[in-house]
This record gives structure tokens, C-alpha cells and sequence, in this order.
């Protein structure tokens, strides 16, 4: 069938997918959400048509947006995911046997319907009993809640639309105040290409309130460019000083105790960014 999705990643540059079938479209108060199968990566959730995630590369996102942070922190119990309604963020999160409460507030009922229903082996943890779903603005979630999580992820979509404000430095402010006294957030935070501006901005940021910021790397094959940032902002530990040999093995595809090391290894033209 001779049927393509197309993203406009920005105005001169699009990636496009060969489609097999549509399987889920809504038009919800926040956003258009679509499931599509596509013959390259298999089923793709689409929220205003820009690509979320696909079955087929959506283990390096989650893993590296969850696995980074909770292997910098001795022992972390409460976790908070601010978006990610798909629910691989949530799937990797119960991964680690200290965490007692996984808390998912997603402001979009329509994205956890859709990922369960059509995105099962994505979803399969927002069921578990350590899992919490809230259906609420995340940026009111943080501000209502202190002293609270050791870790919070916020696992957005771009900085246009609903997630703007995720992006805002009175955001990480809040999450700051949400955080115990040890704790530390990871944001997914575009490409290191076509979103520089922005990602120099959020390092400015984060390092003006808390003590250590950090930008590591990973490779989302559907995400434009490839090469995709996340941006941790930590009170206490530093993902660079983990032991590599006291990591415990998991049962991960793009994650290991190698990677966490090397994840922060910077080519120059993005440690730039974070001078
Ligand atoms: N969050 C989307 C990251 C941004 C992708 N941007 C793009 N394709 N233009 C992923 C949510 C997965 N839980």
C-alpha cells in the first residue's frame, strides 16, 4: 500500500513512514492522537502528528529516561513520571525492586486508553499495583506536592502545545521543591542539531537551581536527527561517579553499565551547549 505519514520535524526537513494500517485516531480537548502500523518500526503512537514512540526503537528512549537516574540513586522508592502516558517509562521504572510507588500523571486519559489498547507491550505496566495513574496537568501535580519523590521524569512531548510550560524554569523549580532532599529529575529535551537554543537554555536553567546538571545521549532512530538529549538536574549523586561494576543486571536492550558511562560522553559541538 503506497499510503505515508509524514512528519514535518520543522518547516525544511520531514521523516516519512510507509503505513499498513490505521488502527486508532481521536481528537481528544488536548490533541490528535493516532496509532498507525508502519512497515519500518511497526506500530507508532502519533500525538498532533509528530511520532511519540514506536514498538520497534521505543526501548532506547524509556530505558535511558529511567534507568540513568535510578542507577545514580542508592535506594529510590518514589518515582514520578509527568507525561509518558504510553507507559514505557512506567514499565522500565518497576524494573527496579527499591521503588515502592511509580506515580504516572498524564493531563491525556485518550493517550493511556489508546497505548492499552493498541500499544500493549508498551503500556503493560501502568496495571501493576505498584503503579499510580493520574489523570491531571503535571505542572499542578509538582506544584501541589513537596519533599516528595526521589525521582521525577518528565517524559514530554515537544515544547509546543500542552508541554510548553515543561520546559520553563519555574517548572524546575517546582520539581525541585517536589524532590527529597536527595533526589534528582531527568527531561527528555529534544535534539542536539535543530533544538540548540533551547537545550543551552534548560542546562542555564537547571544548573541556576540545583547543584549539578547533567546532559547525556542516546539514539531514537524516529526522532529527528536521531541523536536525542536528556537533562538531569541532581541534588546530590552524580550519574558520572556511579560505580559501573555495582549496577545491577538488568534486563535491558540499549541500557547497560557501559552506556551510563559513555551516555555522557559529549562530541564537542553538543558540549558546547553545556559550557
Ligand atoms: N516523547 C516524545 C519525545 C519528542 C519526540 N519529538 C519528535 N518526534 N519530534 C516520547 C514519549 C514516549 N513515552
Amino acid at each position: 500500500m503506497n499510503l505515508w505519514f509524514t512528519e514535518y520535524q520543522n518547516q525544511n526537513l520531514t521523516i516519512g513512514c510507509r503505513i499498513s494500517k490505521t488502527l486508532h485516531y481521536e481528537k481528544t480537548p488536548f490533541q490528535e492522537i493516532m496509532v498507525v502500523d508502519t512497515v519500518q518500526f511497526g506500530r507508532m503512537l502519533l500525538l498532533d502528528d509528530v511520532i511519540q514512540t514506536t514498538v520497534a526503537d521505543e526501548f532506547v528512549y524509556h530505558e535511558m529516561i529511567t534507568h540513568v537516574g535510578l542507577n545514580t540513586l542508592p535506594d529510590p522508592r518514589r518515582v514520578l513520571i509527568i507525561g509518558g502516558g504510553d507507559g514505557g517509562s512506567v514499565r522500565e521504572v518497576l524494573k527496579h525492586r527499591s521503588v515502592e510507588k511509580v506515580t504516572l500523571v498524564e493531563i491525556d486519559r485518550g493517550v493511556i486508553e489508546a497505548a492499552k489498547k493498541h500499544l500493549p507491550e508498551i503500556s503493560c505496566g501502568l496495571d501493576d499495583p505498584r503503579a499510580e495513574v493520574i489523570i491531571d496537568d503535571g505542572i499542578k501535580h509538582v506544584k501541589e506536592h513537596k519533599n516528595t519523590y526521589d525521582m521525577i521524569i518528565v517524559d514530554s512531548t515537544d515544547p509546543v502545545g500542552p508541554a510548553e510550560g515543561l520546559f520553563g524554569a519555574g517548572f524546575y523549580r517546582d520539581v525541585y521543591d517536589a524532590l527529597t532532599e536527595t533526589g534528582l529529575f531527568v527531561a527528555q529535551t529534544e535534539s542536539p542539531f535543530f533544538n540548540r537554543d533551547l537545550i543551552s537554555r534548560i542546562i542555564g536553567d537547571v544548573r541556576s537551581i540545583f547543584p549539578m546538571a547533567r546532559l547525556f545521549l542516546a539514539n531514537v532512530p524516529t526522532y529527528p536527527g536521531g541523536l536525542w538529549t536528556f537533562t538531569m538536574g541532581t541534588k546530590r549523586y552524580d550519574p558520572m561517579e556511579v560505580d559501573p561494576g555495582g549496577i545491577p543486571v538488568m534486563d535491558t536492550r540499549y541500557y547497560s553499565p557501559e552506556i551510563h558511562r559513555t551516555s555522557f560522553v559529549l562530541p564537542p559541538f553538543v558540549k558546547e551547549l553545556v559550557k
